[in-house]
């Protein structure tokens, strides 16, 4: 098995499902990954140990995903120079609003690039660090441009569809 690059690091196993999104995103495009469950409030150790020794594990991108009070993502990047890139989960309370927010206003100084609420930030964050990877990856860049080429001939194939069924007036 190789090297993971990228960590995908979830606060509770409840995370999953929707990290998974993340998960196939790397494997469609062969990227070597972790997948990880450490918390910031539960396990703060582990997370403190976690972010400080990635760079030398061989790291170069983390995912953090976390809900509520989500301040995963602001607690490793705050032991790490690595780029840490934030998903905010769903929750029943208040709809993940407030995951959102516990991610993306951080203070300036240490930042935690946020993306979507729940399965398209979880997509999103993946496709954002394989951007990254694939500044010095020419194999990389050709899978994420034909990764885009494909989905435009979808979206082309379903306005086709529509017309030959008449759509409109
Ligand atoms: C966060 O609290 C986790 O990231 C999860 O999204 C949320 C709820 O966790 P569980 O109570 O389901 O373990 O730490």
């Amino acid at each position: 098995m190789s090297q993971p690059v990228v960590s995908i690091v979830m606060g509770s196993i409840s995370d999953q499902d929707i990290m998974n999104e993340a998960v196939s995103v790397l494997k469609a495009f062969d990227v070597p990954f972790e997948l990880r469950v450490i918390s910031a409030h539960r396990t703060p150790v582990a997370a403190h140990e976690y972010a400080t020794t990635a760079r030398q594990r061989g790291l170069q991108i983390i995912i953090g995903a976390a809900g509520k009070a989500a301040h995963l993502a602001g607690v490793i990047a705050a032991s790490t120079t690595l780029p840490v890139f934030g998903v905010p989960m769903p929750t029943s309370d208040l709809g993940g609003l407030d995951s959102l927010l516990s991610m993306v206003q951080m203070p300036g100084g240490i930042p935690v690039p946020t993306f979507a609420i729940g399965k398209a930030g979880a997509k999103n964050a993946a496709l954002s660090a394989i951007a990254v990877l694939a500044l010095h990856d020419e194999r990389l860049s050709a899978k994420l441009i034909e990764y885009r080429r494909r989905m435009a001939a979808e979206v082309e194939e379903q306005d086709k569809r529509l017309q030959q069924q008449g759509a409109g007036t």
